[in-house]
């Protein structure tokens, strides 16, 4: 198992070094890396704004619960602490494993709870598919086809108008 793309999300603390701490912890996967966005909180939206990115990670030795044990250890160093009560409110850092490919370039399905493949609320999420087409502009989500098409998706243009891209704050992988 192979290839991953995982969204990174943090609305609490400083919100910059939460992001570019993760990308220094997947450390050498890090294949490319998005800019940020500055993004409204979705869902849950009595809370401070987000600032969002995506990155493509390679590690031909990784299982799909290898790439959610190094997400939960990027949100554990940034100090995250989960509230039961409220499952989508304000964190230091959030780190999910949106899709995996495995080394046959096959898309990864999964129906544990714990780790559902692909996301299931990705489709959904322009804080996940605007900054994911930066660096891949022919994606697809599988299951729900080419990034394009999805955010082409009228249900999505009021949160697309609603993000700005931070270029004042810069994520880069170390390659
Ligand atoms: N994450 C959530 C809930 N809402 N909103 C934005 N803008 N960005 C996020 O990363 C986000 C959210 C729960 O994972
Ligand atoms: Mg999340
Ligand atoms: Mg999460």
């Amino acid at each position: 198992m192979s290839r991953a793309v995982l969204s990174l999300g943090s609305n609490l603390g400083n919100r910059h070094r939460h992001l570019e701490e993760a990308v220094r912890a997947l450390g050498d996967s890090v294949a490319v890396v998005s800019g940020i966005y500055e993004t409204p909180p979705w869902g849950d939206t009595d809370q401070p704004s987000y600032l969002n990115a995506v990155l493509l990670a390679v590690d031909r030795a990784a299982t799909p619960r290898d790439w959610l044990d190094r997400a939960r250890a990027c949100e554990a160093a940034a100090g995250r602490v989960r509230d039961p009560e409220r499952r989508f409110g304000p964190r230091t850092l959030d780190v999910d494993v949106i899709a995996v490919w495995d080394a046959d370039d096959q898309p990864v399905l999964s129906d544990d709870p714990e780790l559902t493949l692909p996301h299931p609320r990705a489709h959904q999420r322009a804080f996940v598919l605007r900054p994911w087409i930066d660096i891949q502009p022919y994606g697809q989500l599988p299951g729900h086809g080419w990034l394009t098409d999805l955010l082409n998706d009228p249900a999505l243009a009021d949160d697309l108008a609603g993000m700005t891209p931070r270029r004042d704050l810069p994520l880069e992988s170390t390659l």
